[in-house]
């Protein structure tokens, strides 16, 4: 009896697969296979998130986000366009279809979400907004800040949660408002505003890789307030599912590969791996590929090429970065954190 109902179970399984069309690829992910390249809408340069060097090579965090997607689609992780965009820019260039996606300290909210007309496919980086002073004002605490003049980009969750958390605790700010980051920030660094305020880990990064010289980072204080939830993560326009599902699992696939232990080093050898999750995960055993209507390995390719997401955060925000920003919110529900991959299976 008890095998009946299994093989019944497993045969309305593959039915339901067969129907949903697993391979059926939609608009987005036909014009992208078409031209044979991902166009990745990233930060115009926000040091280890997306930074391009003088050779116009692009690293960060969100990058490698970009470089995932290309591994699962391609097999390759270099077959991305990037596309610089501002704050303020960056709706439309997804809207209008500049761009296949975005991955670029973009904070996942509802109206994003839904009147936009777009999908968040995860969380890369959960972060919240902070405020940064120079150490000469000799503040400590955000409710110090009431009458500062204050630099905030516009087109933000910041300008928002700004004007919420002053008018909350009854202050005055009188904000400058500038959308180029590199103009705000020289903004902040000559003075012209007391205070900057942005998402934490753009402060770290400001104060890690944009101070001018003589101004060093220990001329600059994040004061100790975190004023809102900002879950930063890729998103995609609507209309084709299976290309943000796509998005969604190669950020997953990160992070289920850093819970089970598969880094870019050791890949090769999890192929040996009798362990039956391992097995799924990197195509030993085949289905996820097919479901998600890519190549069995794309997996192997994601962590081959980019690293599991302990590595890229490593690498790009973490101890091997100039960075140097804890793993704290960032680190896997195993230790702590908020890090959890749906199963792969
Ligand atoms: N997470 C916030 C803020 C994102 C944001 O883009 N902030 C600006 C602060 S300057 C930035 O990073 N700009 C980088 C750029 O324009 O290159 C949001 O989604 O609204």
């Amino acid at each position: 009896m008890r095998t009946i109902t299994s093989l019944a179970g497993a045969a309305a399984l593959a039915v339901t697969i067969g129907a949903a069309g697993a391979a059926h690829a939609g608009k987005d992910l036909d014009a992208i296979k078409a031209r044979g390249q991902l166009i990745c809408g990233v930060s115009t340069g926000t040091a280890g998130f997306s930074l391009a060097d003088s050779k116009g090579v692009w690293t960060g965090m969100d990058v490698d986000v970009c470089r995932a997607v290309a591994a699962a689609i391609f097999g390759d992780a270099s077959k991305v366009k990037y596309v610089p965009t501002t704050a303020q820019q960056r709706f439309t260039a997804l809207q209008s279809g500049e761009v296949d996606m975005l991955s670029r300290t973009t904070t996942w909210t509802l109206t994003r979400d839904t009147a936009l007309g777009f999908d968040f496919t995860g969380v890369s980086y959960y972060d919240g907004q902070g405020f940064m002073v120079n150490k000469k004002l000799g503040v400590k605490s955000a409710k110090e800040l009431n009458g500062a003049t204050i630099c905030v980009s516009p087109g933000t969750t910041t300008e928002l949660n700004l004007a919420d958390y002053f008018r909350a605790n009854k202050m005055q700010f009188k904000p400058v408002v500038i959308e180029k980051a590199d103009e705000i920030r020289a903004a902040f660094f000559t003075g012209r505003c007391d205070v900057y305020t942005t998402d934490a880990s753009s402060l770290y990064s400001v104060r890690a890789a944009n101070v001018p010289a003589p101004l060093t980072a220990a001329d600059f204080v994040i004061l100790p307030e975190i004023i809102s939830k900002e879950p930063l993560g890729p998103v995609v326009r609507h209309g084709d599912n299976q290309f943000g599902d796509i998005v969604r699992w190669a950020l997953y696939a990160m992070v289920e590969a850093e819970e089970y232990g598969i880094t870019s080093a050791n890949v090769e050898q999890m192929l040996k791996s009798e362990d039956p999750t391992i097995k799924r995960i990197l195509g030993v055993t085949p289905g996820m590929g097919k479901a998600l209507g890519v190549d069995e390995k794309w997996v192997v390719n994601i962590v081959k090429q980019v690293g599991n997401y302990g590595e890229a955060f490593d690498r790009n925000l973490g101890a091997g970065s100039p960075l140097k920003i804890e793993r704290g919110l960032n680190q896997l529900w195993t230790k702590g954190g908020l890090q959890y991959s749906p199963p792969i299976r």
